[in-house]
């Protein structure tokens, strides 16, 4: 099906979703924004729920590196207990890795498909966080990653003075066992927005291209679309073959803008400083719901 121009595999919606959760995250120690969940409906009937589907209310949250929400605030590493951290098992005779984790906005980590954590924060303020677990070489690191949005379904925040402004992701991780983000992940988008004109969007082989499309702010933001990809059925999964999807893009931390985030900056020997670059999908300011996936030989 045409629709205004689009030709692509993904299913679009245009206009702001329904609100199905007001807000799933109140900071006491700090500023929140609102982080709500809501759903769309595409021509076809099918729903979509955005910024995405996601377990913050239900599963364990990994431990807070830094989180001024919750009042752990360490203005550097020698500041962090690390031997409180507990420690997820996989393997029983395994090693154990820990892990320093910096998502814009929101992740949830899975080893081998077991699920690790999930961000203590959904949408801000920026926080950090450390998990520990117990597994064998080789292993696969599955990460589901939300850049949240405001305007449910329009892809944007009121920021920099725009009602519409299209915010943007990004994500660091470093392992003690030298594992790191970088241009060897593999990273592909499952939700795009907002876009203006769906002539803008390209798909080659496995890649969603938007980087022709409209990423700036603007007051008037109501009828943009979104595209929308279901998630392919057991992605979290060591078996699930992701070598067609893209490998990751790189992103400075300029790119990032984490210069003022203490909950990057006070731990930056154990992102930038431990060789872990800034990983996300081709764009990281118009795709908001993106599966990482990498395998550690
Ligand atoms: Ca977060
Ligand atoms: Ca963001
Ligand atoms: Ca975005």
């Amino acid at each position: 099906m045409v629709i205004n121009g689009y030709q692509g595999t993904g299913s679009v919606t245009q206009g702001r979703a329904r609100t199905v959760n007001g807000n799933l995250f109140t900071c006491d120690g700090g500023r929140s924004r609102v982080a709500a969940v809501g759903v769309q409906t595409d021509s076809a009937g099918n729903q979509w729920t955005v910024p995405s589907e996601n377990q913050f209310l239900t599963a364990q949250q990994a431990p807070d590196l830094y989180n001024e929400c919750s009042g752990v605030t360490p203005s550097d590493l020698s500041q962090v207990d690390l031997d409180a951290i507990p420690v997820v098992e996989i393997d029983a005779d395994g090693e154990i890795i820990t892990g320093y984790v910096f998502a814009d906005n929101y992740f949830e980590l899975y080893i081998n498909g077991k699920l690790i954590g999930v961000d203590s924060v959904p949408f801000t303020p920026f926080n950090s966080n450390i998990v520990k677990f117990r597994v064998k070489r080789p292993y696969d690191i599955g990460v589901k990653l939300v850049d949240w949005e405001e305007n449910l379904g329009l892809g944007s925040e009121d920021n920099r003075g725009k009602s519409f402004h299209a915010g943007d992701g990004g994500f660091i991780a470093s392992f003690s066992d030298g594992t790191v983000t970088s241009n060897q992940w593999f990273a592909q988008t499952f939700y795009t927005s907002p876009i203006y004109d769906l002539s803008c969007l390209k798909e080659q082989n496995q890649l969603r291209d938007s980087s022709s499309c409209f990423a700036g702010g603007t007051d008037d933001g109501e009828s943009a679309y979104a595209v929308h990809w279901p998630l392919p059925e057991n992605w979290q999964l060591a078996a699930f073959d992701y070598r067609h999807w893209p490998q990751a893009s790189t992103y400075s931390e300029d790119d990032i803008g984490v210069n003022n985030k203490k909950a990057y900056m006070n731990f930056r020997e154990k992102f930038a400083g431990a060789g872990a670059t800034f990983i996300w999908s081709s764009n990281v300011v118009l795709d908001n719901q993106v599966l990482l996936k990498y395998r550690v030989e």
